[in-house]
């Protein structure tokens, strides 16, 4: 019987630490990573690797049937800034390898697919407090209109051919250890790689930005709880809101004075401003709380300290 998970974009951000996670529940040689390159060596050399293209078809059925696949997690993507710099290169990858996954799903080579979605659906005609569940979407990035009609993908191929897709709406994740490439939220990152290195950070948004946020653990949680749920309590079929924490900048730079009392920020907005303007300042997720019990840990004065440590801990390894 299939029953082994494969990791497409393996390598990424949120991609390397689900792969250490579901290898570490589920046993190494269950979970496959790939990615189109090995960019990770940490996650290459720790289990099973391919090397994949998720936007040809052939490739991602022969790694299905040669490790005997039934759960797919599809988390390569182009993200919001790098999006608007390489506006077909996100329509390519983001579409045609949901694309490939979902109708891998309908022919039955696979059972169980997650594919994330993001605030980014939304745009500056959303309400931005709270943003419901169900609102306007009209987004404005290539990135936002990737995940929408993504979304609306999801939706039909469950309802036309019962594939058991599940997906949340991802805010900005803020992690230590793979760093983020090309999105919006990844100052939330950057900030405490500089007040290490430089105790000064220039932020390329303003300091009243407030955008939706979360911890990775949280993230990784959440993601491995949607996957868990009974099917019938997967009652949303496009996308979840998920949601744990909102701050803008100058909170982010309050929490870390708190740590490093020298620490000093500058604010020059660059491109990214006008994208992290389109978005929401707030998420209500009481949908997926209801459905299938989601609860976030990571306040932000837990992640600024988590991050300051785990951070200042892998560099003192890194001289070592
Ligand atoms: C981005 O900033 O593009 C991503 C996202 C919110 O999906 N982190």
């Amino acid at each position: 019987m299939k029953s082994k998970t494969l990791i497409i974009g393996a390598c990424g951000q949120i991609g390397s630490e689900l792969t250490h996670k579901l290898r570490a529940k589920l046993g190494v040689n269950n979970v496959i990573a790939s990615d189109i390159k090995a960019r990770n060596l940490d996650l290459v050399t720790s289990g099973p690797f391919e090397i994949i293209d998720a936007k040809n078809k052939k490739q991602l059925k022969n790694c299905i049937e040669k490790h005997d696949i039934d759960t797919v997690y599809l988390m390569a993507a182009l993200l919001s800034a790098t999006g608007e710099k390489f506006p077909q290169k996100a329509w390519n990858l983001n579409t045609t390898s949901l694309l490939n996954i979902l109708n891998l799903a309908k022919e039955k080579y696979i059972k169980k697919v997650f594919w994330p979605s993001s605030i980014a659906v939304f745009g500056p005609s959303t309400p931005k407090k709270n943003t419901p569940q169900q609102t306007v979407m009209e987004p404005t990035t290539v990135y936002g209109i990737t995940k929408q009609v993504g979304e609306r993908w999801c939706a039909y191929y469950h309802k036309n051919y019962g594939v058991d897709v599940r997906s949340i709406r991802y805010p900005g994740i803020i992690s230590w250890k793979t760093l983020p490439g090309g999105g919006t939220t990844d100052y939330a990152i950057d900030i405490f790689h500089k007040a290490l290195k430089d105790g000064h950070y220039e932020c390329f948004l303003t300091e009243d930005t407030a955008l939706p946020m979360m911890y990775m653990e949280d993230a990784v949680k959440a993601t491995l709880d949607i996957m868990k749920a009974k099917n019938s309590d997967i009652k949303i079929r496009s996308s979840y809101n998920l949601s744990a924490i909102s701050f803008t900048p100058k909170q982010l730079a309050s929490e870390i004075i708190k740590n490093i009392p020298s620490f000093t920020i500058a604010y020059k907005p660059d491109f990214r401003q006008q994208i992290a303007n389109s978005w929401p300042n707030s998420i209500d997720d009481t949908a997926a709380r209801q459905d299938w019990n989601w609860k976030h840990s990571y306040d932000i004065s837990m992640i600024s300290q988590n991050m300051l440590q785990q951070l200042e801990k892998s560099e003192r390894l890194n001289v070592l």
